[in-house]
């Protein structure tokens, strides 16, 4: 078997000097031109050279990611992620076992509906509303329809987790965190998932899923997730590969299932595994390739095999017209 060698990395910012960025704010001034510069290259990679030569000891594996391990939710932490300098964040136990399986208890007598199968198959089971697959009215409208299992959460448990998870977010970073506005019109933030299969890889990221939205202008965009029942397997897998819109569409999108790429656009870069803890809040940097594996099938617990996540994506809002920056939430 060949050694893998990690091997530091020229960072993000050297390769930064072969394209124009327009001016930044001052605090957001590597994190805005990473994103420009990854935006307005699209046929280049800027990021690295996934693979070195070979030599005596195998292929050399780079990586923008300085660690392999989870971190702890802080300010640092987080601005690492929405510069993919680190793969994940991890935050134990935002829901207690009480408060999962009283969840749990309110889902299973909650009618559960998909994703558009047209763009998501095998069925995607989900209660709420999302951004990427439909168009900005049946969305907009849909958003206080698509809240009615979170404001079961409220009412029958007391359980709020959004408003956790952006009250932790706010305390962590500082920025006002919110939910997304388009025309002062709120967004849906707080997608339950249920996984009774796998989802593919694919990413997630504004700019490309909805540039005529207000969450085409993030500058960095991560999700996160609590996972409500524990699973065995069901591991997300993160990889150090940011999605560059059109030319990863031509060269690697499926044409069915669409949302999913091919194996092939990842391949020789390094995955991270997140595993899936019941109550832990984890967020990684959505614009990276990511994909849920299945469940392992047990012959004791069948019930297993279905996988619960609350979750919603975060996006970095730069300064604008004298607002300061802020993070906004949406699903
Ligand atoms: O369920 C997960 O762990 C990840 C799902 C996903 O694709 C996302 O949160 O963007
Ligand atoms: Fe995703």
């Amino acid at each position: 078997m060949s050694l893998r060698r990690l091997s530091p990395l020229p960072r993000l910012s050297r390769s930064l000097a072969r394209v124009t960025t327009t001016q930044p704010p001052r605090a957001f001034a590597r994190l805005y031109s990473s994103a420009q510069a990854v935006a307005s290259t699209p046929n280049d990679t800027p990021e690295f050279t996934a693979l070195g030569h070979n030599n005596a000891q195998g292929l050399l594996v780079n990586s923008n990611w300085t660690t392999l391990e989870d971190r702890p939710l802080t300010h640092n932490s987080v601005y690492s992620l929405l510069q993919n300098s680190i793969p994940s964040i991890r935050h134990r136990s935002l829901l207690s076992k009480e408060e999962c399986s009283k969840l749990v208890g309110i889902i299973q007598d909650h009618g559960i509906s998909t994703y558009n199968q047209k763009v998501v198959f095998p069925p995607l089971g989900s209660v709420g509303l999302s951004q990427f697959d439909h168009d900005k009215e049946t969305y907009l409208s849909g958003v206080e329809r698509a809240s009615s299992l979170q404001k079961r959460f409220r009412e029958e448990a007391n359980v709020d987790v959004v408003g956790r998870v952006a009250a932790a977010l706010q305390k962590a970073t500082g920025l006002e965190t919110r939910v997304a506005l388009e025309d002062g019109r709120p967004y849906f933030a707080g997608m339950l998932r249920v996984v009774s299969n796998y989802i593919q890889i694919h990413s997630d990221y504004g700019p490309f899923d909805g540039p005529d939205w207000e969450i085409g202008g993030v500058v960095g965009q991560l999700s996160w997730n609590v996972l409500l029942r524990q699973v065995h397997g069901g591991d997300t897998i993160i990889y150090d590969r940011q999605w560059n819109g059109a030319a990863d569409n031509a060269e690697f999108r499926k044409k069915f299932p669409s949302y999913a790429f091919q194996p092939l656009t990842v391949q020789g870069r390094i995955p991270k595994a997140l595993a899936a803890i019941e109550g832990d809040l984890t967020f990684f940097n959505s614009r990276n390739f990511h994909e849920v594996k299945p469940c392992d099938m047990r012959h004791d617990t069948p019930e297993d095999t279905i996988r619960y996540t609350m979750s919603s994506f975060v996006g970095l809002l730069p300064a604008s017209n004298g607002k300061p920056p802020c993070l906004v939430l949406w699903s």
